[in-house]
């Protein structure tokens, strides 16, 4: 049966810090392509529907560690704050699996990016899985730190921004519309990444709450991937449409 190895879990979110810095730096300068920068010359084929291709990438983020959770040998009763913030993490990519695309309305993605992206989720699912499941260990009175309780609200905030947003993302088309429009609206008021900043807030509420290196190693990944990608649809916006509202930002309100 499977133990805790304290310096697989300090390699693998070595690497996955590393991996955010190399986004950064890959992602400052030009966006990852898909969705609307997307390079429209190359590549007609080699796209999947989005929704086929977001159920995909996604499924490994919920059933790894849905998985381990579940097969955990010996099962490890204590303590609860472990498999509560495992459920958090599975919630999330619940959603993200098996309800996000199925509602989507998004262009057909590039498999190159799909291809990472489904290695990404196994990699990750494993990391925040594994060491929760395994390595983790709170007090318990867990549920009652600082820690745990403001860093559930934070998930829960983001959650719902992040829900919200991409609700909103979706009703400015029709079914079949590939087009691009000024999102209005809840957050989208003051920024033009909404959904992304409710992820970041989201992820960084998770590491707070669980106060480990896997799940900060993944804020910051998080912070890196979508950052930069938040601070281009800006611009794309601002280059696009000429009534482009003056104060938005592009990702933190008031802020940046
Ligand atoms: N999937 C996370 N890296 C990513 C896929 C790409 O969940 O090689 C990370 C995630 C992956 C990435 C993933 C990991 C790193 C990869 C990268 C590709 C390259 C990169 C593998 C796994 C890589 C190294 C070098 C390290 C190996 O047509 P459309 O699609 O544009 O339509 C859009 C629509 N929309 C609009 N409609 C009308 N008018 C407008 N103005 C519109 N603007 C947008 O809304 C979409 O249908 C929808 C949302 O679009 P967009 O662009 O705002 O969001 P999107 O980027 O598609 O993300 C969707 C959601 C969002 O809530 C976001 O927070 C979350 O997923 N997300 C996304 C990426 C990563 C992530 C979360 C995370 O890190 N936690």
């Amino acid at each position: 049966s499977m133990q805790c190895f304290p310096s697989l879990v300090l390699a693998l979110s070595a690497l996955l810090g590393a991996l955010a810095l190399l986004q950064l730096s890959l992602y400052l300068r030009v966006p990852s392509r898909y969705g609307k920068h997307e390079e429209r010359l190359c590549r007609p084929r080699g796209r999947l529907p989005a929704r086929c291709a977001w159920f995909l990438q996604e499924l490994p983020s919920f059933l790894v560690p849905a998985l381990l959770l579940a097969l955990r040998s010996p099962p490890r009763l204590e303590p609860l704050g472990c498999r509560l913030l495992c459920c958090l993490f599975c919630w999330h990519y619940f959603y993200r699996t098996f309800i996000y695309p199925f509602f989507t309305r998004g262009r057909p993605f590039p498999l190159q990016l799909l291809f990472f992206g489904t290695l990404f989720c196994i990699y990750n699912g494993f990391l925040q899985g594994y060491y929760l499941i395994y390595c983790a260990e709170y007090p318990n009175d867990w549920c009652t730190d600082i820690r745990f309780t403001s860093g559930l609200l934070l998930f829960l905030l983001g959650m719902g921004i992040n829900i919200h947003s991409d609700l909103l993302l979706r009703q400015l088309r029709k079914p079949g519309e590939v087009t691009y429009k000024i999102p209005q609206g809840g957050l989208f008021t003051y920024v033009s990444g909404a959904n992304y900043f409710g992820e970041i807030v989201e992820w960084f509420g998770f590491a707070i709450a669980t106060w480990s290196l896997p799940a900060f190693a993944f804020a910051f990944f998080t912070l890196c991937c979508i950052g930069p990608r938040a601070y281009h649809h800006h611009r794309y916006y601002l280059k696009t449409f000429t009534d482009y509202p003056k104060s938005r930002k592009a990702l933190v309100p008031f802020v940046f």
